[in-house]
């Protein structure tokens, strides 16, 4: 009986003595990281069995646990390695996030977008004084946003979009000095935006579109001196005015305030001479069309459905981008200027929408001939009676009017023969015309939150060496497989990117395709 104890006892500490060895042997990863970790993980609904390897007797930086991204080396303070990134995103996870999240206070970037997580954000979020990117869009997540968040002192990437959050925007966000990207559209944020944050000194991107915001628009909002995006469509600002200060944001890109229950007056946006994109349509916005000639770029000008009057401002001529200008459903005298399409030279990639449908318009200056590419819309106005006008019927057709459905933009003709190449492998299609050769592509999904233009062939250049520029790639290594408008407008796009053309190889090697993953993973691309 005794002999028998003896026995247990001593193959008991054998055992675990076998055991601790092997953990103190493995164990890198800082321990209170990982029972971080394992917090989180328990949390957290699999069903896809993507963090299966999330092995509690292995240790997550020396097994390399999915999605979890450590700092390469050791760290000489405390001898561990030490959390850098979670990278968990669209990996059909449900559930809620842990609150020891915040002890992961080293990692740089929470992605965790595109899954079905619920439940609030957890103010622990706020400890992780390291964080650059916080990722959380396309989920289910509701409730408050904590006032901890406005803790981050290293915070450039802000993504909350596409959630159920609630309540109003905390002032404390006004103390992220490194905040560039606030996207958190498609929420029901409520409320009165704080004007405090316009002493945010580096944003640019300003996305809270489709909420159920209140109040006034600050107009202290002028004073952010990087601002590039203002995109407000879909709140409610209760009658307010769009601040007369607006017209000062130097750096501004794009203006969009469509449905946002405004009143007053449309602001001289003249003095802005980097504005390529401004949406002010469906308020109640009265009185004259301001008329200073807008940005020389600019592409996109939509005030259709306010309560505008008098005549239509000459200096919408000559605009040489202008790809949409739509005026219609307001009460808009006068006569058409013509000179709007007459003074835009269109290269053969370029359309020109003018729609100024249901206004009080009684005429047109000039002789009425539009070229093939543009299209004038005047239905619903007195000159549509004017039996005088040659040809005017053709453009009075009463239509589909102002809603943009998505659309598809068509791609370009490929010449090679269609489908010689084997499974998963096609032809490289910017290879010059007589250059048919199979590769295996690598696809790349990407989303663009809030583009400047209005319509995309006459950019496929720029964009295509711009991309393929950021990836080190020769411009005929991407193909843009598919690209949709969608509401917003956003643009969705399905990128392939092809191995460079050499007789020998028809793919790309692992490590090629993992620098390509990582640009796009880390947001490496400006999105301008
Ligand atoms: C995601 O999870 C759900 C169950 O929650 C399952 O029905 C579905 O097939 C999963 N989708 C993928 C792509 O794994
Ligand atoms: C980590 O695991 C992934 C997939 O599980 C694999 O592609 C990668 O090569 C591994 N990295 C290392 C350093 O073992
Ligand atoms: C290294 O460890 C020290 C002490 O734990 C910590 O303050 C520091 O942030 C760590 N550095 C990195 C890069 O993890
Ligand atoms: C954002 O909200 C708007 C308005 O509710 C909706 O039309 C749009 O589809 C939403 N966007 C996405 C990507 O769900
Ligand atoms: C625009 O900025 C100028 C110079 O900073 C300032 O004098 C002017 O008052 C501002 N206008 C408005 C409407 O805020
Ligand atoms: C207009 O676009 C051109 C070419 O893209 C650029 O060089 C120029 O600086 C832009 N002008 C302004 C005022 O932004
Ligand atoms: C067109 O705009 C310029 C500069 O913004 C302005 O000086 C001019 O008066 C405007 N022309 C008309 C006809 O209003
Ligand atoms: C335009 O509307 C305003 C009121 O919003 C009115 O005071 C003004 O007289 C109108 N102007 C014209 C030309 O109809
Ligand atoms: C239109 O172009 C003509 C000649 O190119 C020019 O004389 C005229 O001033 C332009 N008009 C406007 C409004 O831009
Ligand atoms: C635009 O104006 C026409 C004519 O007044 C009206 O029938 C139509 O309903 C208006 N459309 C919208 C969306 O307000
Ligand atoms: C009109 O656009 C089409 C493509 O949308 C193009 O093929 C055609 O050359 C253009 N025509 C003119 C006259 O610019
Ligand atoms: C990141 C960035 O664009 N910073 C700029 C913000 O604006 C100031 C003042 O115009 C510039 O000096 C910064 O370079």
């Amino acid at each position: 009986m005794a002999g028998k104890t003896v026995y247990f006892i001593a193959m008991f500490i054998a055992l675990s003595s076998c055991l601790s060895a092997r953990l103190a042997y493995g164990q890198i990863t800082d321990p209170q990281e990982v029972s971080a970790l394992l917090a989180v993980r328990s949390k957290l609904n699999d069903p896809s069995n993507n963090l299966k390897n999330w092995d509690k007797k292995k240790d997550p930086c020396a097994s390399n646990w999915t999605g979890v991204i450590c700092y390469p080396d050791l760290n000489i303070t405390d001898g561990y390695k030490h959390v850098k990134e979670l990278r968990l995103l669209k990996f059909n996870l449900s559930g809620v996030l842990a609150p020891e999240l915040g002890q992961l206070v080293n990692m740089q970037r929470l992605d965790f977008m595109w899954n079905s997580i619920g439940g609030g954000i957890p103010k622990e979020i706020g400890k992780i004084t390291a964080l650059v990117h916080l990722l959380l869009s396309g989920n289910q997540l509701s409730g408050p946003l904590p006032d901890e968040l406005g803790n981050l002192p290293n915070l450039n990437k802000f993504q909350l979009d596409l959630n159920q959050l609630s309540g109003s925007i905390p002032k404390s966000f006004a103390k992220l000095p490194k905040v560039q990207h606030f996207h958190m559209n498609n929420n029901s944020f409520s409320g009165q935006l704080p004007p405090e944050l316009s002493t945010l000194p580096l944003l640019k991107h300003f996305l809270l579109d489709n909420n159920k915001l209140s109040g006034y628009l600050p107009p202290e909002f002028s004073q952010m001196p990087n601002l590039t995006i203002l995109q407000l469509n879909n709140n409610n600002f209760e009658g307010n005015v769009i601040p007369d200060s607006y017209g000062n944001m130097s750096k501004l890109v794009k203006l969009s305030l469509r449905n946002c229950n405004l009143q007053g007056k449309v602001p001289d946006l003249s003095g802005i001479r980097s504005l390529l994109f401004l949406d002010l349509s469906r308020n109640q916005l009265t009185g004259n069309i301001p008329v200073n000639r807008l940005s020389d770029n600019i592409t996109t000008i939509i005030l259709s459905r306010n309560q505008l009057n008098g005549s239509i401002p000459s200096n919408f001529s000559g605009l040489p981008r202008l790809q949409k200008l739509r005026l219609n459903n307001n009460s808009l005298s006068g006569s058409v200027p013509s000179t709007i399409w007459k003074n835009r030279t269109l290269t053969s990639d370029e359309t020109l929408e003018i729609n100024f449908q249901d206004n009080l318009l009684s005429d047109i200056a000039g002789i009425l001939d539009v070229p093939p590419n543009v299209t004038l819309k005047l239905h619903g106005n007195p000159v549509c009676q004017n039996a005088s006008q040659r040809n005017i019927s053709l453009l009075c057709g009463s239509d589909n009017g102002d809603e943009d459905t998505s659309t598809i933009v068509n791609k370009p003709v490929l010449t090679c023969p269609s489908s010689s190449c084997p499974t998963y492998y096609e032809y490289i299609p910017g290879l010059p015309d007589d250059k048919c050769f199979c590769a295996a592509p690598f696809g790349v999904g990407l989303r663009l939150r809030s583009p400047s233009i209005s319509d995309f062939p006459p950019y496929r250049d720029l964009f295509d060496k711009f991309i393929t520029g950021y990836v080190s790639l020769y411009p005929y290594q991407l193909y843009i497989d598919s690209l949709a408008w969608e509401e917003g407008p956003r643009l969705n796009m399905f990128l392939k990117f092809f191995p460079q053309f050499t007789n020998d190889s028809h793919t790309f090697n692992n490590s090629e395709i993992q620098r390509i993953a990582d640009i796009f993973a880390t947001f490496a691309i400006p999105r301008e």
